[in-house]
């Protein structure tokens, strides 16, 4: 049935809002924020005090936090005798990132949705990291038992690598944690090596002469590199004399992270196991906002990592997530035999509401990643387990979505939702020309091509946590372009009508990706609505997009609608539109119930 016939009153109303009313038009879809999308700030332009009705309802319900304070980098996963372990950054005093303040917290778990916060494992005590314990990760060694490295911070922001052994690894909760005697066990003594610079060791593997690798970010000279570093025993280490990997144009490189993947197969490789045939290697790293990652071969003979195509300008490379998603780690689950990678995901709202919250900082869905059939780019998908979180589905198909359509979709819960939508095309003949000039700055063509302007094909998407009258509304949505002998797809996810509230940061955050249409005419869209947190995974998690929103219809309505929509020139039929209302999952909460 087409959306018109299932529902009149969208039929009239919605495409008035569309193109009847000019001033409707603006209100509803406008292109201009009221916030713009200017920088974060650290303080509210208006009152420091956040209701109390902020601080839970924008509290995520199945996303990973602490019951309060601050967290930031997921710092060393693992599964290890039947239980997944997360460390992360972490603030035991207060809900801001302080210097000398940032401890290891530790949350275990069988299932990756719900968690158990045990103590932190470790806290700044010594003088390898008196001034902050940061990001690191673990390694099981050979015979099975877990190692920690992680960066210490000593005086004057010098940056060293230190390991961390499990005080009794019989434990599968591994509570408690010692300091190794002789760290810090790798200096920043490097020709050329900015000492402040040197961070975040990777998780260690072995190469063909069975020693231990292991990559930390450096700034050196004027460029950027994963360091390499060799060891027999794990415990002292030789630096190699070239990087894994370097390159002179971009800001430091945090967070590296090197895995192993094998093309269009979900499986996951142990870096530490021999390396199939035809396996390919990703290097991610955390670079100014955005994680973003080069796929290529790691040669054996040098040692070193080689990018399939070399890419100068950094702006061009391929990103884990195009939104709110920083300093990401991937592990080898050998429960399942998959990798699963997952990111933090900052507030963006004022650090004083952060503070009157008593919380920030979120992880978000843990996602199994591989590579595509091509070789070319990374996918990424929810891990199953989060599935069972669903209830009260709900399901429509056959729908037809004429330009000016919005289709609501009742019976879910809008604010914890899984949202599942195939975008059928029904002609690829109306897709504008594709201008490369774009892929420098998706945002800003996310910008300039917002859901109110018509194109060919597209925008068409989702509309979510959307007020009464549509002056609160997020939207994720799709625009098809003609490139030459290929299509590209822009995925956006436009916070700029998103809250009323004048402090949060509201950019529209977008990302390419390529299609064959010729062959496949079908576009997934899966959006897992947390509250104020939105992850949308585009054309089966090409694009994947973090955002965080605070939209006052939350807080002060406590209702809000959602719609599928299309506001391009050709009709788009929706084949399956599958909905979930998701469950709380119990997630580090204190006495059966969350501490705030
Ligand atoms: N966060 C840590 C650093 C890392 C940065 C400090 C990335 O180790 O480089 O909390 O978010």
């Amino acid at each position: 049935p087409s959306v018109a016939m299932a529902l009149p009153w969208a039929f009239v109303l919605l495409p008035a809002l569309f193109f009847l009313s000019s001033s409707v038009t603006n209100l509803f879809f406008s292109n201009s924020s009221s916030n713009g999308s200017g920088g974060r700030c650290s303080l509210c332009p208006q009152s420091p005090e956040v209701p109390y009705i902020v601080s839970t309802t924008y509290r995520t319900a199945y996303h990973f936090q602490p019951p309060r304070n601050w967290i930031n980098d997921i710092s060393g996963l693992m599964y290890y005798k039947g239980i997944y372990h997360n460390f992360y950054q972490y603030n035991p005093h207060c809900a801001l990132w302080c210097w000398g303040d940032i401890a290891w917290g530790h949350s275990v778990s069988t299932d990756l949705v719900n968690w158990i916060q045990l103590e932190p494992v470790i806290e700044p005590d010594n003088p390898s990291d008196i001034d902050g314990c940061w990001t690191g990760s673990a390694t099981i060694l050979s015979g099975g038992q877990p190692v920690i490295l992680y960066t210490g911070v000593s005086r004057d922001n010098c940056q060293v690598q230190n390991l961390l052994f499990p005080k009794n690894p019989s434990d599968p909760y591994l509570r408690e944690w010692t300091k190794a005697g002789n760290n810090p066990v790798i200096q920043p003594v490097v020709p050329g090596l900015n000492r402040s610079c040197f961070r975040d060791p990777t998780t260690g593997w072995i190469g063909p002469d069975g020693l231990w690798r292991i990559a930390v970010g450096a700034q050196l000279y004027s460029y950027n590199a994963a360091l390499l570093y060799k060891s027999e025993d794990f415990l002292s280490w030789t630096r190699v004399d070239h990087p894994l990997y370097s390159h002179n144009l971009s800001n430091m490189w945090e967070c590296p992270d090197f895995f192993a993947v094998l093309p269009g197969n979900n499986s996951g490789l142990d870096m530490s196991v021999s390396i199939p045939r035809g396996a390919k290697h990703a290097l991610k790293m955390s670079v100014g906002y955005f994680d973003k990652y080069l796929i290529g071969v790691y040669d054996l003979k040098r040692d070193a990592f080689v990018p399939d195509t070399i890419v100068d300008d950094c702006r061009l490379w391929l990103r884990i997530d195009y939104g709110d998603f920083y300093a990401s780690k991937s592990f080898f689950d050998s429960k399942k035999g998959r990798r699963i990678i997952w990111g933090w995901s900052q507030e963006a709202d004022c650090r004083s509401d952060d503070v009157a919250k008593g919380w920030a900082g979120i992880h978000t869905i843990p996602r199994t990643i591989w590579l595509d059939s091509d070789g070319k780019q990374l996918l990424q998908w929810p891990v199953d387990e989060i599935e069972s979180l669903r209830t009260n589905e709900i399901n429509h198909q056959g729908l037809e979505l004429n330009k000016g359509d919005m289709f609501e979709i009742n019976g879910v819960d809008t604010f914890q939702a899984d949202v599942e939508i195939y975008f059928e095309l029904t002609s690829i003949n109306a897709a504008e020309p594709f201008d490369p000039s774009w892929l420098l700055d998706p945002e800003k063509h996310c910008c300039e091509a917002g859901a109110s302007v018509h194109g060919g094909i597209g925008p068409f998407g989702l509309v979510i946590l959307a007020s009464n009258n549509m002056d609160e509304h997020t939207v994720v949505h799709f625009r098809v372009y003609k490139s030459q002998q290929k299509y590209m797809i822009l995925m956006c996810s436009d916070l700029r009508r998103s809250s009323i509230r004048p402090s949060p940061y509201t950019p529209a955050y977008g990302g390419f990706f390529e299609l064959d249409l010729a062959k496949e005419r079908k576009i997934s869209l899966r959006t897992l609505i947390d509250r104020s947190a939105v992850e949308s995974f585009g054309g089966g998690g090409r694009v994947c997009i973090t955002s965080r929103v605070y939209p006052a219809v939350l807080a002060d309505v406590g209702r809000a609608h959602m719609y599928a929509f299309n506001n391009g020139s050709a009709t788009v039929r929706v084949p399956q539109l599958s909905a979930w209302t998701m469950r709380n999952a119990h997630v580090n909460v204190e006495n059966g119930r969350s501490a705030i």
